[in-house]
């Protein structure tokens, strides 16, 4: 498997010169060649920005959703065929913003699938809005005398909610990110990666550099089943740490729903689906 496997052929990116999109369609396309993931083993999903078109430049099973709608479909898409590698990417905006209720029934259904955000600190295909992770102060196209909200940390709502997975990655640092997204993909149940990503035309604050100065690992003796201390490290202001910050094992949606517990095949593929549906949703309403 490699990274051009994925290459879909005669598509304009849309993206602008420069934009973390690029490293992060590169990333993805090397994760999923390394873990060796075939294009029809893979599905995923999105909802509606720049980073949200992500699923245009690939050559796999894709679904464009409506804004902030990626999660509950990508939850089902997983339940109806628990074969495939799912992933749901979005934006901030799209993922705290318009899809912030997807996200917290998201964590708690926790299906296995990945959820990345691509984290650019504002609305970059509406031309520079703030956005949920917008920093205090910061002045943008719409907020001009500077963002009054207090950012939203993505990171401490997950572990609060007991997320399965919660990391955090810096889209300039391939091997790293690519490292986390590994562990993220192989991790039972739902994971969340924060990946924070440059937006050279309408963030000039949180560029390459600034992401650079401002973020640091958690050390390799940081122990991510510690949700307490989990939950300490992300609320960390003064440099924002990376890495994997929070890790357990909970039964997965796929697993609750008990459909696959006595027959593996996916129940899209079974026959008389709508039948082994009414029965299973009568035997739970008796
Ligand atoms: C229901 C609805 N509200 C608002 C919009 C307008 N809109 C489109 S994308 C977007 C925000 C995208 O921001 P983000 O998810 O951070 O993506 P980026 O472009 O920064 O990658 C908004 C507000 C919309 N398309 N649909
Ligand atoms: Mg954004």
């Amino acid at each position: 498997m490699e990274a051009k496997d994925y290459d879909v052929r005669n598509v304009d990116i849309s993206w602008c010169p420069g934009c973390g999109n690029f490293s992060i369609l590169r990333i993805l396309k090397e994760t999923f060649a390394e873990l060796g993931i075939r294009p029809e083993d893979l599905a995923i999903v999105s909802g509606i920005g720049q980073s949200s078109k992500t699923p245009h430049y690939f050559k796999t099973n894709a679904f464009h959703s409506l804004h902030g709608r990626a999660l509950p479909i990508a939850t089902a898409v997983k339940a109806i065929n628990p074969n495939l590698t799912v992933i749901a990417e979005g934006g901030d905006g799209d993922m705290y913003g318009e899809g912030g209720n997807h996200l917290l029934h998201a964590i708690r259904r926790n299906p296995d699938i990945t959820n990345i955000i691509h984290d650019n600190m504002v609305y970059g295909l509406t031309k520079g809005q703030a956005s949920p992770t917008t920093m205090l102060g910061v002045k943008t196209t719409l907020q001009v005398n500077g963002v009054i909200l207090e950012p939203f940390n993505p990171i401490a709502f997950a572990i609060a909610l007991n997320a399965s997975f919660v990391a955090r990655a810096f889209v300039g640092d391939i091997e790293k990110t690519k490292e986390i997204l590994k562990k993220a993909i192989n991790h039972k149940g739902y994971a969340i990666i924060d990946l924070f990503q440059p937006c050279p035309s309408y963030n000039k604050i949180q560029t390459y550099e600034w992401f650079k100065n401002n973020t640091y690992y958690l050390e390799e003796t940081y122990n991510p089943n510690d949700r307490i201390e989990a939950f300490k490290r992300s609320l960390e202001t003064e440099k924002l740490p990376l890495g994997i910050f929070y890790v357990n094992q909970r039964k997965t949606f796929e697993e609750n729903i008990g459909l696959y517990e006595n027959n593996k095949d996916p129940i899209s593929f079974r026959e008389r689906n709508q039948q082994i549906i009414t029965e299973f949703i009568d035997s739970k309403m008796r």
